[in-house]
């Protein structure tokens, strides 16, 4: 694992677990509505930058790239979406508010792929040590010609990051991945990533996490149905197209959010999400960038 990451939790943040606070909540069925493959004009919110008008009604005269990566941002958001694997948080996990943030990009190793990394952002971790706010990464390589699920090309979760309870898994169908595990969406098999209950340490393989009794008692399940969590549009680094995840995003009332550390949370100000890891660090990781060349 390359990189300065603090990131992730669990470790020794003191705050309050909280376990029963975060009533189960609509987190997870929350956003519904931005979800299904595609959904390019659906999910405003992950439009980011775009929410002004303006550039709101230009998204249907030609493309708007405010982050400056080559990509149009409605495109983006598309692929974030439509590329979503089968994301499988516990059915009984007693605090599972959350929202995906995300940053598509060129693979820096093949302009003609695209990197993602997903940030799941929870309001709690309520396992042991639980804390207000939890950052979760999973990383993706998309061949973008190729529709989903086949162009979800590999997935690597990192569990519990930086600390001694970490562990890197990867999926996928390049040369040397392992094959993932697959549940449907979308009426099509795509790779299943796990979230352990109440801590949502991050996995592609169920049995890694069962095994990692102490990081993650409780282990993993499969959801019966996917998570359709609420997305926005990071941005990159140096052109952000969100800097407030309440004004623009899912950490809003509406959606149940109720602690207020997080609220007007800058993803792009270098800072913890409460009590977890470092955003910015998230968005900037190359742990979560999977060669397109295999394993
Ligand atoms: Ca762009
Ligand atoms: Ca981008
Ligand atoms: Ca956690």
């Amino acid at each position: 694992m390359a990189v300065l990451l603090s990131a992730a939790c669990g470790s020794d943040e003191g705050a309050e677990p909280e376990a029963s606070g975060g009533a189960a909540g609509s987190a997870g069925s929350g956003g519904a509505v931005s979800g299904g493959a595609g959904g390019a004009t659906g999910g405003s919110a992950g439009s980011g930058g775009a929410t002004d008008a303006a550039s709101d009604a230009d998204a249907d005269a030609g493309p708007t790239d405010l982050d400056g990566d080559g990509l149009d941002d409605a495109a983006e958001l598309a692929l974030a979406q439509g590329y979503f694997p089968y994301f499988s948080p516990a059915q009984n996990d007693k605090c599972p508010r959350h929202g995906v943030l995300f940053r598509a990009a060129p693979h820096p190793a093949d302009p003609g792929k695209i990197a993602l990394w997903y940030v799941v952002l929870f309001e709690e971790d309520c396992g042991a040590n639980g804390h207000v706010g939890d950052d979760e990464v999973f990383g993706a390589v998309v061949d973008p010609k190729t529709p989903p699920p086949a162009g979800l090309l590999a997935v690597r979760a990192i569990s519990h990051q930086g600390t001694l309870c970490e562990k890197t898994t990867t999926c996928g169908s390049l040369p040397g991945c392992k094959p993932c595990t697959t549940a449907t969406k979308s009426g099509a098999a795509f790779p299943v990533v796990f979230a352990s209950v109440n801590k949502h340490g991050t996995y592609v393989d169920e049995g890694t996490c069962d095994l990692n009794v102490i990081c993650d008692f409780g282990g993993c399940t499969l959801s019966p149905a996917p998570d359709a969590p609420e997305f926005v549009n990071a941005g990159e680094p140096g052109k952000p197209l969100t800097n407030d995840l309440t004004q623009n995003g899912f950490i809003t009332t509406k959606n149940g959010w109720t602690k207020t550390e997080l609220f007007g949370f800058d993803p792009w100000a270098n800072k913890d999400f409460g009590s977890a890891g470092n955003v910015t660090d998230d968005l900037g990781d190359t742990a979560f960038l999977i060669p397109p060349s295999g394993c």
